[in-house]
């Protein structure tokens, strides 16, 4: 007898067992061509690397719904009339889901599991059933939760903010729903609490006093910190930026913008940054970039992995499948140590013409195999090309000499600029871009 791969009442996956590593050679498409969770490379496994969630809402609350039609994929999770029924039905089915896939955690937004009630109680009332739901297929699969969030952004309530609300009473409404999410997120043991602020922007500055704005939001994160650290949460705070959509000047623009605001509001040492790569590309900046930024600042918390579209200018959340970007992306990773509490989360969803359960399993493996790909691409890179030492060797300038004393603030510009007159022209020095990016498709 082989052990029910699925948890309640109710098989939502018949059909597809556990998706396994077949290797490259196989044709089967739901198994892995290259991710292998327990090979080890450089002393860790893909999986400990890796550390993948799947997310709550696009894959068991999104339908395919796009701005000029309904939804499109009809889920039987979805079916029962009841709110609460259909929620418990969803928690089943999630947890058949990551059991199959073989991912070790998942994310959620308050919403995506309990629905929202017609008062503060109420809704308090719904998450906390749902928390204890999940809390139980938690204990009997060994999933477990990656970071959980409030969706602050939704009933229209927020429609000129959450924490940046021109209305204290709406910022009031926002620290119920935050506090909620917490003790939520600590009761499952979750690793991260993330903040991303959709509507944490405005529309025009003729009705806003943006200085008020974020003194508010720093106050309001500063509040979420003493509270979660006061009821026992030990994981890291984040805040994930994004530029626009929906608002039209966000405050978390990009990572640069994120790094300051927590230095600013003094909130190091609790908070770090959630890239996504799809806003890394609405910033005007790529992946790689936003997580380098992160990295130098100490502050790289976790990923939201997906992609975006090159022609379209909005958040298309597509699997991660470019194998250049995952690469570019593991790079950083490796060299940042690795993703610490953060892990690699799939903010991503399938294409509104995809409309069938195994597609939801196909996206998710593609993305895993091209993150699993990149890594190991990434660690031969390091260990065995010439990158790292080509990288550090342009700064040799600085290791010793005048160079070292500038570089420790021991030289004023005077100095300097006596040094530049008795040296006389500096040599021309190629960056040797070509070669780089020739060696990166040689390992590719
Ligand atoms: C939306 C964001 C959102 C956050 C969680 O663009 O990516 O899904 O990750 O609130
Ligand atoms: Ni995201
Ligand atoms: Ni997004």
């Amino acid at each position: 007898m082989t052990r029910n791969l699925f948890i309640g009442e109710r098989e939502f996956f018949p059909g597809i067992g556990k998706i396994r590593y077949e290797g490259r050679s196989s044709d089967n498409p739901l198994a892995f061509k290259f991710y292998d969770p327990d090979r080890v490379i450089g002393g860790k496994t893909m999986e400990q690397h890796l550390r993948f969630a799947v997310c709550y809402w696009h894959t068991f609350r999104g339908t395919g719904a796009d701005p000029f039609g309904p939804g499109t994929q009809i889920f039987p999770w979805d079916e029962p009339a009841d709110r609460m029924d259909a929620a418990r039905a969803r928690v089943d089915a999630a947890f058949e889901f990551f059991s199959k896939l073989g991912v070790p955690y998942y994310c959620f937004h308050d919403r995506d599991i309990a629905p929202e009630g017609d008062n503060v109680a109420t809704s308090e009332r719904n998450l906390r059933a749902m928390t204890e739901l999940a809390a139980e297929r938690q204990q009997a699969t060994g999933v477990k939760l990656l970071w959980g969030t409030a969706n602050l952004f939704s009933h229209p309530r927020y429609m000129n903010g959450a924490a940046t609300n021109p209305d204290f009473n709406v910022v009031t409404h926002a620290a119920a729903q935050v506090k909620a999410a917490l003790d939520a997120t600590v009761a499952l043991g979750g690793e991260n609490y993330v903040f991303w602020g959709g509507r944490e922007g405005y529309a025009s500055l003729l009705n806003t006093d943006t200085r008020r704005e974020l003194d508010h939001l720093g106050r309001f994160m500063a509040a979420a910190r003493d509270y979660g650290r006061a009821i026992g949460f030990k994981g890291t705070f984040l805040i994930e930026p994004k530029p626009m959509e929906p608002s039209k000047h966000q405050y978390d623009f990009d990572a640069q913008t994120v790094v300051g605001f927590i230095r600013h509001y003094g909130l190091e040492g609790d908070f770090k940054v959630n890239v996504e790569a799809n806003h890394a590309t609405l910033a005007g900046h790529s992946f790689a970039h936003e997580l380098q930024m992160c990295a130098d600042a100490g502050l790289l918390g976790s990923i939201d992995a997906n992609r975006g579209d090159p022609q379209n200018g909005w958040d298309t959340d597509q699997f991660p499948v470019d194998l250049y970007d995952t690469v570019s992306a593991m790079l950083v990773v490796l060299e940042n140590g690795g993703l610490h509490s953060g892990g690699l989360n799939f903010d991503a969803k399938v294409r509104r013409e995809s409309v069938d359960p195994e597609d939801i399993f196909i996206g998710h493996i593609g993305g895993m195999d091209a993150f699993a790909r990149g890594l190991a691409i990434a660690h031969d890179l390091i260990e065995q090309s010439p990158l790292v030492a080509n990288r550090a060797s342009r700064y040799a300038s600085f290791d010793n000499g005048d160079g070292a004393a500038f570089a420790c603030g021991d030289l004023g510009l005077e100095a300097l600029r006596d040094i530049a007159a008795a040296n006389g022209e500096p040599a021309s020095i190629s960056g040797r871009q070509e070669w780089l990016e020739n060696l990166v498709n040689q390992y590719i």
